[in-house]
């Protein structure tokens, strides 16, 4: 079994992070290791959230995993927080990044054109050096826009994309895949490859925002990608799992503002999966 380790927060409320990737990737076959970064007793969108770093266990957890010799066949990052996790994170490259090892990115810092609470631009810069290490990346509109140096658009076209895709190719960052772009009455992807290949996946939109929306797509994306999925299949079946969970959502009348119902459309996509 391949065996893959996700390194984000634990938030004990609020179905993101590791509480989405950690059930998902698994019942998609693949062993999940983790590494939590912080404790939170409920995400940040919860009012008087509590946040403990846990870097000082992050070093710990590494240098037993370096004893025990394991290897990893991914690496996926999500929501971190502060500088010192990426630098943890890059040296943990370092140690357990093989040529074999896929490594994915999500650097989780903004949506909507404004950064989440606790993130600044010194927080951008450190993840763009993070993006770079990475075999793949999957930044909404607003952080590739942020980490391309463009500023920020509602409205834009595909002309707005390719500038953001030019300037991180120019960065360094290859292999990239840019979330909730929305067109006319559409949202989707629009990917670059580092063969240059590129691919958009458009769905209708879907008038609902669920906290945890972007890790549901980045677990989907990476589980998909250990199932030998190519990064077109794995990005499609992605945005259609991600599609599906958000229309089942919005119609379960007992849904929670603060969270997506994946646990419901787990079956869903283990068909998809194998289909
Ligand atoms: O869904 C991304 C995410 C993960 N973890 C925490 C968050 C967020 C987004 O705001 O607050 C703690």
């Amino acid at each position: 079994m391949k065996r893959l380790v996700s390194i984000q927060d634990i938030s004990c409320i609020g179905k993101c992070s590791q509480t989405i990737a950690l059930p998902l990737i698994s019942a998609m076959g693949v062993e999940t290791s983790i590494i939590p970064t912080a404790v939170l007793s409920a995400h940040t969108m919860f009012p008087g959230f509590t946040f403990t770093d846990l870097s000082d266990s992050m070093v710990d957890i590494i240098s037993h995993f370096k004893s025990l010799n394991l290897h990893f066949d991914a690496i996926l990052t999500g929501y971190l927080g502060t500088v010192r996790h990426i630098e943890i994170i890059s040296d943990f490259y370092e140690q357990f990044a093989k040529d074999d090892t896929l490594t994915v990115v999500d650097p989780v810092f903004a949506d909507n054109g404004v950064m989440y609470t606790g993130f600044d631009v010194e927080y951008a810069d450190a993840i763009s050096v993070l993006c770079k290490k990475a075999d793949y990346i999957v930044p909404n509109i607003t952080e590739a826009a942020i980490m391309s140096g463009l500023s920020y658009r509602t409205d834009y076209d595909s002309s707005y994309v390719k500038e953001i895709l030019d300037r991180l190719n120019e960065l360094g960052m290859s292999n990239i895949i840019i979330t909730s772009i929305r067109r006319n009455n559409e949202n989707g992807i629009v990917a670059r490859l580092s063969d240059q290949a590129e691919f958009e996946y458009f769905k209708p939109h879907i008038d609902a925002t669920f906290h945890g929306t972007g890790d549901l797509f980045t677990s989907a994306f990476a589980g998909a990608l250990l199932n030998d999925y190519s990064a077109y299949d794995a990005a499609r079946l992605a945005v259609d799992y991600t599609a599906h969970t958000l229309s089942v959502t919005q119609k379960n009348k007992s849904h929670n503002w603060y969270g997506i119902d994946f646990e419901e459309t787990i079956p869903w996509l283990i068909d998809r999966l194998y289909s």
